[in-house]
């Protein structure tokens, strides 16, 4: 069921009973010498636990030397422990760390295990796969205060939709989905009245491209456009990709898929009852408000940043940057010459609150990420404080620096030639 990769051994499933993969993975140098990874692979069959992944480089620490990244099928402390202490027994063994696992709550048991432990982050685009079926809430139900938690049929159209999220697999085309009339009439409600308003509210790069969207993705009032046509076209203009979501992600998740320049999407749309609400995502949330930005090459880059910032992130820090994700991606206002205009796309795909955002009602900061970061907020409500970026590129930047006050024990870079993570200073 797994996406195959090179590099996997074939033995990575799901559990039955968590849908969670056991997967642990280790991190261990060894000095260059005939044999040497056999006696590490030794190790393990000592310890008793099967391999499902291994990666090597070139080491970073030992000369001459190799660093190898494997997953072993361990999901208990104990277990984990036996493997390391069997591999330190292994003499041309310098070095070995627990790096992480994606099980719900690694934190503490990998301090129990290692200092040095990071929460488990995908290294390539395939491992986004993991995150399928994990969802927090509305995945395949509805919670009892959706407008069509009551209407049988629009769960199932919504129920069938979300199957096919939950099926994909990087690589595969997008699945298209053959809108109903009903599912167009609201799209042409909230299409019409929103692309109304954003010559006067939204920012200049989404103005930029919003007409590209109308003349290669089919968008306009009459129906929905496709995450497959778009996806292509924002592989143009950024490199950005979409990848079908049955619902909500966790934070974590969520914004480690933006490290590798890709964004979840939901396909269904919300319930014909109340065309200007929904509680959840739905693609009228992210094809109008969210696509837009990201086929402009700096708010990419700030999207991408706050990703590559998330990878093995502390929970701490995650909920810094998602808070940060929420004032820039969600609810950003941007200075334009004397104006402030709107890229948020929670703005860009609410009418109301696109309106009083722009007045002098809510108060407006700078964008700062070190206070940013910090700032609650209102989830079910227009909110009180907004914050105001100089431009993109300024806030990268100031992101970048910000960035380095988070404490993480090795830097990352992005190779998008292979489209994975590279992991830098491991010490
Ligand atoms: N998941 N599918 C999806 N879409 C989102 O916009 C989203 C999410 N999970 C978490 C999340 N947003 C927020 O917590 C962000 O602040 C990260
Ligand atoms: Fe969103």
């Amino acid at each position: 069921m797994m996406h195959k990769h090179s590099q996997d051994t074939g033995g990575t499933h799901y559990d039955a009973v968590t849908n969670r993969m056991p997967r642990t993975t280790l991190f261990f140098s060894v000095h260059d010498m005939v044999g040497a990874l056999d006696e590490c692979l030794r190790a393990l069959k000592r310890a008793s636990v099967s391999m499902t992944r291994i990666e090597s480089r070139p080491s970073k620490s030992v000369d001459p030397g190799y660093d190898f990244f494997v997953d072993v099928d361990a999901h208990t402390k104990e277990i984990v422990q036996r493997v390391i202490e069997e591999i330190k027994k292994v003499k041309v063994v310098r070095d070995v760390r627990f790096v992480g696992s994606p099980e719900e709550e690694p934190a503490e048991e990998c301090a129990v295990v290692n200092e040095h432990a990071v929460p488990w982050f995908p290294r390539k685009v395939s491992d986004l796969d993991t995150f399928a079926e994990k969802v927090l809430e509305m995945g395949e139900e509805l919670s009892s205060d959706h407008p069509g938690a009551n209407d049988p049929v629009y769960r199932r159209r919504r129920y069938d939709i979300v199957q096919k999220a939950k099926e994909y697999r990087t690589g595969q085309p997008l699945p298209r989905i053959e809108y109903t009339q009903e599912e167009k009439d609201t799209w042409r409600q909230v299409y019409t009245r929103l692309r109304a308003m954003y010559p006067n509210y939204a920012c200049r790069e989404f103005l930029h491209v919003f007409p590209l969207l109308e003349q290669n993705c089919s968008y306009g009032p009459d129906d929905i456009p496709q995450i497959e046509d778009i996806s292509r076209f924002l592989k143009d203009c950024t490199g950005f990709t979409l990848r079908p979501v049955m619902g909500l992600l966790t934070p974590r998740d969520f914004l480690n898929s933006l490290a590798f320049r890709v964004f979840h999407s939901t396909q269904y749309i919300r319930h014909h009852s109340d065309p200007y609400y929904t509680p959840e995502p739905d693609c009228c949330h992210e094809l109008l408000g969210h696509v837009p930005l990201f086929a402009d090459p700096n708010f990419a880059e700030l999207a991408q940043e706050i990703g590559l910032a998330s990878l093995g992130a502390s929970d701490e820090d995650i909920e810094k940057l998602s808070t940060i994700f929420w004032f820039t991606a969600e609810f950003g206002l941007c200075r334009e010459g004397g104006e402030v205009r709107a890229f948020g796309a929670g703005l860009l795909s609410s009418f109301g609150e696109l309106e009083y955002a722009l007045t002098d009602k809510p108060e407006k900061r700078s964008f700062d990420p070190s206070m940013t970061a910090v700032q609650k907020y209102p989830i079910t409500q227009f909110q009180p404080v907004y914050f105001v970026a100089d431009s993109f590129r300024d806030a990268t930047s100031k992101l970048r620096e910000f960035n380095t006050s988070m404490r993480r024990p090795f830097q990352v870079r992005y190779n998008p030639y292979t489209q994975s993570v590279e992991v830098l200073d491991t010490k």
